[in-house]
């Protein structure tokens, strides 16, 4: 889906007109893929637009630059206020956020220490990022051919740029065979993620989601659900999960903040059925939280006026 254009984008301390939002294509992070980014999401509130855990997701991405050893030239509370800013003009009631820190032009080679750091922030209207048939019916997925990230080859607790090119192999070979999704597994063979979503299984009552070692980002969805679920007085165990326990789970449904809370219909053709009962009621409870409705979660957001 192209994206639907905004007005303004945040660059580097101003906001430019969306068109004039332009890089030069001898632009360091375009040819290496070494840049960091996040994806965060503002939804319309009764009090106005609210991004959600706005502050954990850029403390995420500092987190992210440090791995890299990039250099951000804004604190976290100058690119917190920017985030919001950037929502404010546009007067979006709800979108989707992306910033990115890359490496601009000046420099080529891989020694990456004296290339210039950039910094960007845009906003645009993204809506059901896996479907609206996929959020309210499920999704079928398929186990990727292709493997996730080593950590000691490329660090999936970065948000890096450049890891996602082992996602879209993933997610293309998935969409190729007729699956609407993948599911990776760690170079040892355990279950990761899938190609921008945490996983999750319902078994006899209790969630299980795999671990960071198993090549996770940590997800601000998953730590959202996580959450909720032991409010509800449910288990939740972080712990390894092998292929054959994603076949014979009771539900499974995947997080992230684009994709939201989606359930999982089947797995390599092995059906786990219509979206089963905890996974409705957490994604209802999600629904609500995201949007101000839920007081229990209030503190996660973060409001855009005032
Ligand atoms: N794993 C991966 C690999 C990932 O990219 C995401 C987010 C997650 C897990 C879930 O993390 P969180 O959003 O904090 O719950 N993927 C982002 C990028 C999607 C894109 O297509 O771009 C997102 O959801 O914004």
């Amino acid at each position: 889906m192209p994206i639907e254009a905004a007005k303004k984008i945040w660059m580097d301390g101003k906001l430019v007109d969306w068109d004039d939002a332009k890089i030069h294509v001898l632009t360091h992070s375009l040819h290496y893929g070494c840049g960091v980014f996040e994806g965060i999401r503002a939804y319309e509130t009764a009090d106005g637009p609210a991004v959600f855990r706005l502050t954990d997701h850029i403390v995420r991405m500092f987190k992210s630059a440090k791995i890299y050893l990039i250099d951000i030239p804004f604190t976290v509370e100058d690119l917190v206020e920017a985030t919001k800013e950037t929502v404010r003009v546009n007067e979006l009631p709800s979108c989707y956020i992306r910033p990115i820190v890359y490496y601009g032009y000046g420099e080529m080679g891989l020694n990456t220490l004296p290339c210039h750091v950039n910094v960007s922030i845009a906003t645009w209207p993204w809506g059901a990022y896996l479907g609206e048939e996929g959020l309210k019916n499920g999704v079928t997925m398929k186990i990727s051919s292709w493997r996730r990230h080593d950590p000691n080859a490329m660090p999936p607790a970065a948000k890096a740029t450049g890891m996602y090119v082992n996602s879209s192999m993933a997610k293309v070979e998935a969409l190729k065979a007729g699956y609407d999704e993948a599911i990776l597994l760690s170079p040892q063979g355990y279950v990761s993620e899938c190609t921008g979503e945490n996983l999750f299984l319902v078994r006899d009552g209790a969630l299980v989601t795999p671990p960071v070692a198993a090549g996770a980002l940590e997800g601000i969805t998953q730590d959202s659900v996580m959450t909720i679920a032991r409010d509800l007085g449910i288990d939740v165990r972080v712990e390894h999960i092998l292929r054959s326990d994603v076949y014979t789970a009771d539900e499974a449904f995947l997080t992230g903040t684009a994709a939201e809370v989606v359930p999982i219909r089947s797995v390599d053709d092995r059906e786990l059925g219509e979206p089963g009962p905890v996974t409705r009621r957490i994604q209802a409870i999600y629904k609500a939280t995201v949007r101000g409705e839920e007081d229990r979660y209030k503190d996660w957001l973060e409001y855009v006026n005032g």
